[in-house]
C-alpha cells in the first residue's frame, strides 16, 4: 500500500515524511522540481504487541505502509501537471495532503500569508482540474471510437461514454470522484485511469509548536482531517527512544499522535489486519476490507492459496485467553471456514492446504 504525501511547496511535506518514517531528509524545498522519495513504515498495532508478548516469537512482523514524499506539485500554474508527476500520483493508493498552518518568518509562505483553508481548497481544485482534463480527453477518444466503428462492441462504448459523461458532470460541479458511489463494474473500468480525486485523502494540518488546530472546513463527504505538530514530531522521531519520552513529557504530547496518523491512513485505505502465528514468527498482514479467506491465504503465500483447503479462524483475544492454537483446536474453538469466508479485522488465521 502506497500513500503519497502532497501539498504546496513549503507546507512541510518532507518534515512530515521524516516524522512518519524517522527519516532524516533535509527539509529543503525543491520548488517546482518533481521528486519522490519513499520509505516503508510499520503500522503500529497493540494487538500484534499483545500476541507477541504472549507467544514470544523470534520475530514480530508488522503490516507495512509505504509513504512517498512527492515534491513538485504546485497550484495555479497555467500549464498541465507534468506527465511524470501525474504518473507517480496515479500509482498511489491514497494521499496525505499536508496543509501549512505554522507561521515562520524565516520561511514566508509563497502566497504571502498563511491561510490553511485557501491552500487546502487550491490543492483540491488542482487535482480536480487534472481529473477533468483526463476525463475530457477520454470522452473525445470515445466519441472518435464510436464514429469510426468496427472495433469494440457498440454497447460497451456507449456504456463507457455514459460513465465518463457522469464523471464530467460531477467534476464540473467541483465534486471529487471519491464522493460518488460507483458500482463494482464501474470501478473496474475506472481503475486503469489513475484518476486522482477518486483516491482517498487524509488532510494533515501541519501546526507550529504552540499552535492549536485552526477551524477548516473539509467540504467533502469522504476523507478525514488530522492535525500534527510536524517539525516537533520530526525532531522527536529522530531522538533515541529514552530521550524522546522525556521530550514528549516536557511538551505534553500524547505519544500516539504519529501513530494516529499512520493508523488513520491505514483505515483510510480501507484495510483490515489479520494475524498469522508461526513457530518463530507472529505477523500482521494488511488486506482490503471485504477480502476472503482465499485472498488472505494468497497474501501469505501463493502455495497456501493454490492448495487452500480450509481456514482455521479465531479472534486474537480468544486465542490469547485460550493460550495456544492447539488448545483452541482441542476445545473446538477454532472455526473452520471455506474459501469465500470474509475475513474480519483482528482475526488470527491458520490455512490448511495441500501442495
Ligand atoms: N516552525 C515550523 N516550521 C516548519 C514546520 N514544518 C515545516 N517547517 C519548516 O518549513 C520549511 C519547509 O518544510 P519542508 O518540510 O521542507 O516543506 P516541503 O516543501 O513541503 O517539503 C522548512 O524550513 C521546515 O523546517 C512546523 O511545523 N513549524
Ligand atoms: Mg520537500
Amino acid at each position: 500500500m502506497r500513500l503519497g504525501i502532497i501539498g504546496l511547496p513549503q507546507s512541510g511535506k518532507t518534515t512530515i515524511f521524516n516524522a512518519l518514517t524517522g527519516g532524516k531528509r533535509p527539509a529543503t524545498s525543491s520548488r517546482g522540481r518533481f521528486e519522490i522519495h519513499t520509505a516503508v513504515v510499520d503500522v503500529p498495532d497493540d494487538r500484534l504487541e499483545a500476541l507477541s508478548n504472549h507467544f514470544k516469537p523470534e520475530k514480530t512482523i508488522h503490516a507495512k505502509v509505504t509513504y512517498g514524499d512527492i515534491a513538485g506539485l504546485d497550484v495555479g500554474s497555467s500549464t498541465d501537471l507534468p506527465g511524470s508527476l501525474i504518473n507517480q500520483l496515479a500509482q498511489m493508493d491514497g494521499f496525505l495532503h499536508v496543509v501549512r498552518c505554522f507561521e515562520d518568518e524565516g520561511f514566508p509562505h509563497t502566497m504571502g500569508s498563511v491561510d490553511p483553508q485557501r491552500d487546502m481548497d487550491a490543492m483540491d481544485a488542482e487535482l480536480l482540474l487534472n481529473d477533468l482534463i483526463a476525463v475530457e480527453r477520454k470522452r473525445e477518444r470515445l466519441i472518435d471510437e464510436r464514429r469510426k466503428g468496427g472495433g469494440r462492441d457498440k454497447a460497451e462504448i456507449e456504456r463507457e461514454k455514459a460513465l465518463f459523461d457522469t464523471l464530467h458532470q460531477q467534476l464540473s460541479s467541483e465534486i471529487p470522484l471519491r464522493d460518488m458511489d460507483f458500482s463494482a463494474d464501474d470501478l473496474k473500468i475506472l481503475s486503469g485511469y489513475g484518476l486522482l480525486t477518486l483516491k482517498p485523502v487524509l488532510i494533515v494540518l501541519n501546526l507550529g509548536e504552540e499552535q492549536s488546530a485552526p477551524d477548516v472546513e473539509f467540504r467533502h463527504r469522504k476523507g478525514a482531517v488530522v492535525d500534527i505538530k510536524g517539525k516537533l514530531e520530526m525532531e522527536i522521531a529522530q531522538l533515541p527512544p529514552d530521550e524522546a519520552s522525556i521530550f514528549l513529557q516536557e511538551y505534553g504530547i500524547s505519544e500516539p499522535s504519529l501513530k494516529r496518523v499512520i493508523r488513520l491512513s491505514y483505515e483510510l485505505l480501507g484495510l483490515l489486519t489479520f494475524f498469522t502465528i508461526g513457530s518463530d514468527e507472529v505477523r500482521a498482514w494488511a488486506l482490503p476490507r471485504g477480502s476472503t479467506a482465499h485472498q488472505a491465504a494468497g497474501e501469505v503465500h501463493t502455495d497456501l492459496q493454490k492448495g487452500f483447503i480450509r481456514a482455521e479462524v479465531i479472534t486474537w483475544e480468544d486465542l490469547i485467553s485460550l493460550g495456544s492454537l492447539g488448545e483452541a483446536r482441542s476445545k473446538g474453538r477454532l472455526r473452520l471456514e471455506g474459501k469465500d469466508y470474509q475475513v474480519k479485522d483482528g482475526e488470527v488465521i491458520q490455512v490448511r492446504f495441500h501442495i
